[in-house]
């Protein structure tokens, strides 16, 4: 009883602080992954992120069913089964950035779809409509240090795309900051992340590739490569240089 009211009050004011924070932020609210916390203590609830842009946006590198069956139902799912794993237990209440760095690695449950539901929050924003007709590059800091560090653009798409080649079964291809803030290429089973205390390659996501089929199978087959080299035309390099310099 003692407890249902503290959670209660827990809830109340944060609901409270969410209000302001959601009539400051407005649009952006919907579209900004640091909000994933924030829609969490509004509702007491994960929720599923709305698109910044339409299901066709992507086209013709990401047809439009594979975005709409991916985001209604594949992610759905994850924030769906989230919701219920964490309902009671010791990550009640928690970000998901708190879930994901303490998930031990026989919670099957919390693991797969804490990871399911970040990944995916990430992987939207980090996609955007090809409005140019021409190959995105990085821009700023970013671009300076993916040459620094992997001599040219070209080189280090190769070594992504390598990686994400070679990533056997379903999983996730990762650039991301090591904790001495170097770029690095990563891989992830499942729906594990480099957030997660539990995987080999921790750090700060910069890119995420779902390479997961369902990603992909509705349009490219089993042609992981094809879907590959269509994703580099739809990076939102943009959000990827605010995800770097991000403390
Ligand atoms: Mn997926």
């Amino acid at each position: 009883m003692e407890n249902n009211r503290r959670n209660f009050l827990k809830k109340s004011a944060l609901l409270g602080l969410a209000g302001v924070a959601g009539s400051l932020i407005g649009k952006e609210k919907l579209t900004n992954l640091e909000n994933i916390s924030a829609a969490l203590q509004e509702t007491g609830k994960f929720e599923l992120p709305k698109l910044p842009y339409a299901y066709y946006a992507l086209e013709p590198f990401i047809d439009s069913k594979t975005m709409e069956i991916h985001h209604s139902k594949h992610h759905a799912g994850y924030v769906n089964n989230l919701n219920k794993a964490v309902e009671t237990g010791s990550f009640s209440g928690k970000s998901i950035e708190e879930i994901l760095r303490s998930v031990n690695a026989n919670d099957a449950a919390v693991r797969n779809n804490a990871g399911g539901h970040y990944n995916h929050s990430l992987f939207w924003q980090l996609l955007e409509p090809n409005r140019y007709k021409m190959l995105p590059l990085p821009e700023g800091t970013l671009r300076d240090a993916i040459t620094t560090q992997f001599n040219s653009f070209g080189e280090f798409k190769q070594l992504f795309t390598g990686k994400a080649m070679s990533v056997f079964g379903s999983g996730w291809c990762w650039l991301i900051t090591d904790a001495q803030g170097n770029l690095k290429i990563t891989a992830t089973a499942n729906q594990d992340n480099p957030l997660m205390q539990i995987v080999a390659e921790q750090g700060k996501p910069v890119l995420a590739l779902d390479v997961w089929e369902h990603a992909y199978y509705l349009k490219h087959q089993n042609k992981r490569m094809d879907y590959i080299s269509d994703w580099w035309n739809v990076i939102n390099w943009q959000k990827a240089e605010e995800l770097f310099t991000q403390k």
